[in-house]
């Protein structure tokens, strides 16, 4: 095992991923910047180097300062987090290139999931169920595109090859407006990611987006370790997740699991993984897959009882997982809500000081967050300030125990957005269950229009 890991990311996640180094009895090494000299996670660590201003491309994205860190303080392995270079091949190479380990997957297989068009042909020849769509990359022809879009329908969807996470992408209903869409998608494409490949898929109108979490080591052992529902979001960015996901057939998700275990056992996949499928009408389509921890894993820690983060960091270190297929039980019910500082119904970031904080407790409630009274929230980075995890032994329970947690729950100083999370704790739609990607969306239209 490790003595010593740099932790290459800031925030909740840097504090999260400390934890987890201190109970493996793995000293901790934490870069961070100029803003970030009084996070709470930066006295906590062993040790800690400054590594730039506050903007992040000076600081977390910095990769030679980032190395040299590692370098003078003698750690053996880096810690990416999620976001900032979590899934950069070209960091992972680096890293493993001045001969420190990435805690994370081969660099290769960062760079293969990376470009969406080569991720879902090997997931397709994996035996992994993708959405219909053009086999590869579109093909400049206009006549051919016009005939593969037929082929699969209308409506379509136009996506860049190098793009993901909701960026680069634009819905087609029609023949008529085929063609220009193909360019302006292309065309943005190559302006925003230096790669002008665009592909296409049939659009799904009311999907459900449901993420199954694998785990795989070195030695082509892999599991999944069951499903999260994170379908309540807006502009692309989660709000609330949970596992299971409401009325999933223990079958069916039996049945998708293993496909992605087996596919990362074919593509040789190491440590934490996440495979991202639109769920509508009793199926799964994958679209995409994540190289990284995400920030809603701790929903599946809390059902299966297994700690993702120290599983990454000894797959990492070459261990052999311990765990079978059987081992992985799926016990009650969890639900994460995310807190930013933000206006909770404007969604205009709200950094600044926080004069009082009383974090919440009690049966089955965990708080994965690195503020404090006292604490300044910057203004350079994202406004995640933490998460409230709540347990159930069912999902009522689970909604039940949120609710208190968020109502005793004080952040003063900023705005939050904890009313619109109650407010969801409420919402009839989302007690039911198994609502859509467009739900909050749509809710949130109708609220403004009705000026709530
Ligand atoms: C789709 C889709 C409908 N049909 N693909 C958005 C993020 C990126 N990961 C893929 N996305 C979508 N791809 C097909 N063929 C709808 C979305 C989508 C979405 C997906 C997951 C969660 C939220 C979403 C919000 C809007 C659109």
């Amino acid at each position: 095992m490790f003595g010593k890991i740099l932790i290459a990311n800031r925030g909740e996640i840097a504090l999260r991923i400390q934890r987890a180094c201190r109970e493996l009895g793995i000293r901790t090494v934490v870069v961070h910047s100029v803003a970030d000299t009084e996070a709470k996670y930066v006295k906590l660590a062993d040790e800690s180097v400054c590594i730039g201003p506050a903007p992040a491309a000076q600081s977390y994205l910095n990769m030679p300062s980032i190395i040299s860190a590692a370098e003078v303080t003698d750690a053996e392995a880096i810690h990416p987090g999620y976001g900032f270079l979590s899934e950069n091949a070209d960091f992972a190479e680096k890293v493993e290139g001045s001969g420190f380990v990435f805690i994370g997957p081969r660099p290769e297989n960062i760079r293969l999931m990376g470009d969406k068009v080569n991720a879902k042909q090997a997931m397709l020849k994996a035996g992994v169920p993708c959405v219909a769509g053009s086999d590869g990359a579109l093909p400049e022809d206009p006549k051919e595109i016009v005939r593969i879009a037929r082929r699969i329908g209308y409506p379509v969807i136009i996506k860049a090859s190098g793009g993901g996470g909701g960026r680069g992408m634009r819905v087609v209903h029609t023949e008529a407006a085929l063609l220009n869409a193909a360019s302006l998608t292309r065309a943005e494409a190559q302006a925003a990611f230096g790669n002008p490949g665009v592909y296409l898929e049939k659009y799904l109108e009311n999907p459900r987006h449901i993420e199954i979490q694998v785990l795989a080591d070195e030695h082509k052992n892999a599991v999944f370790l069951g499903e999260r529902d994170c379908s309540m979001q807006r502009r692309h960015q989660k709000v609330i997740e949970e596992a299971p996901a409401p009325d999933l057939a223990e079958k069916l998700r039996d049945r998708i699991g293993e496909r992605c275990a087996e596919a990362c056992r074919k593509i040789g996949y190491r440590g934490a993984g996440t495979f991202e499928f639109l769920y509508q009408d009793g199926e799964f389509h994958f679209i995409e897959m994540n190289t990284r921890i995400q920030v809603e894993h701790p929903v599946t820690e809390m059902i299966t009882g297994i700690d993702l983060v120290q599983e990454q960091i000894r797959v990492a270190a070459g261990e052999k997982l311990r765990l079978r297929q059987k081992d992985v039980q799926l016990r009650g019910h969890a639900i994460e809500c995310r807190i930013n500082a933000e206006d909770p119904y404007r969604f205009t970031p709200s950094p600044g000081r926080i004069e009082a904080y009383h974090p919440p407790g009690g049966p089955g409630i965990r708080v994965d967050s690195h503020i404090y009274a006292g604490y300044t929230v910057p203004s350079h980075y994202d406004s995640l300030i933490g998460k409230v995890i709540a347990f159930g032994s069912s999902r009522d329970q689970a909604i039940r125990r949120m609710r208190i947690a968020l109502s005793e729950m004080v952040i003063e100083g900023i705005k939050t957005n904890v009313p619109l999370h109650l407010d969801l704790l409420h919402d009839s739609r989302f007690l039911r269950g198994g609502t859509s990607i467009h739900y909050l969306e749509e809710k949130l239209a109708r609220e403004r229009k009705s000026g709530h």
